[in-house]
């Protein structure tokens, strides 16, 4: 499988960390942003990635969007699983892979890339880093009022994600798409001092889920 990606992005690593839990042998191919709409939209006819390329015959030629990426491996590897066994708990399981995707992970891109280009800044205050930082802050809208916003979403996600405090699933007592999509989707917050600082045990968590899926740490929680 080949998996088009920007190596930066958060939906691409939960998409790596989907592939990497059921041990899937896949190539990377790093986009660059905006070209990149040339190769994915005729694909997929959405502009974002992940894009998946299964690239073996009878299955699907592209599979866009994470969340798909997430059911297309369900059913191309079932094992091991990463979908609860009871219909009730698949249910809730969906609906935070889908608040992580939809609410999460945009509130978390408004907080990193407005720390990157103010408190942050030093992280690599060249030029071209902070040309692209300001380039993806002008894409998404991202001014101070939104970024309170995020803020403000991001210390409720905090309070929801309390079963992480005490144990190691948030859902029963296996690993699902719902660690999967927030280990993923929160771990930009690992560069910003105040997340590691407020929540600790999100990225004990954060880093225990990358290695139970084969994944390089992300930066800030390399050892
Ligand atoms: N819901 C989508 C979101 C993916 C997404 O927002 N990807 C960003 C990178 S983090 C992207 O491709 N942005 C490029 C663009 O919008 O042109 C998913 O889960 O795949």
């Amino acid at each position: 499988m080949r998996l088009l990606q920007f190596s930066t992005s958060h939906y691409c690593r939960k998409a790596r960390l989907a592939l990497g839990y059921k041990a899937i042998p896949y190539q990377t191919q790093n986009l660059s942003p905006g070209l990149h709409r040339l190769t994915v939209q005729p694909l997929t006819g959405l502009a974002t990635l992940p894009v998946l390329l299964p690239q073996s015959a009878g299955q699907p030629e592209a599979i866009g969007d994470s969340s798909a990426i997430l059911r297309y491996l369900e059913t191309y590897q079932p094992n091991p699983s990463y979908i609860p066994t009871s219909p009730e708990l698949t249910r809730q399981v969906w609906l935070w892979e889908d608040w992580l995707d939809e609410s999460v992970g945009p509130a978390v891109r408004f907080a990193y890339y407005d720390f990157r280009a103010g408190e942050g800044r030093s992280l690599d205050p060249s030029w071209s880093s902070q040309a692209v930082i300001q380039i993806v802050r002008w894409q998404y809208g991202i001014n101070s009022a939104a970024v309170r916003q995020a803020q403000a979403r991001l210390a409720l996600a905090l309070e929801i994600l309390a079963p992480w405090r005490e144990r190691p699933y948030l859902f029963g007592d296996a690993f699902s798409i719902a660690d999967l999509s927030a280990a993923a989707l929160l771990s930009p917050l690992a560069r910003i001092p105040r997340y590691r600082q407020e929540a600790p045990w999100l990225f004990e968590r954060i880093s225990e889920i990358h290695r139970l899926c084969g994944e390089p740490a992300p930066p800030g929680l390399e050892s």
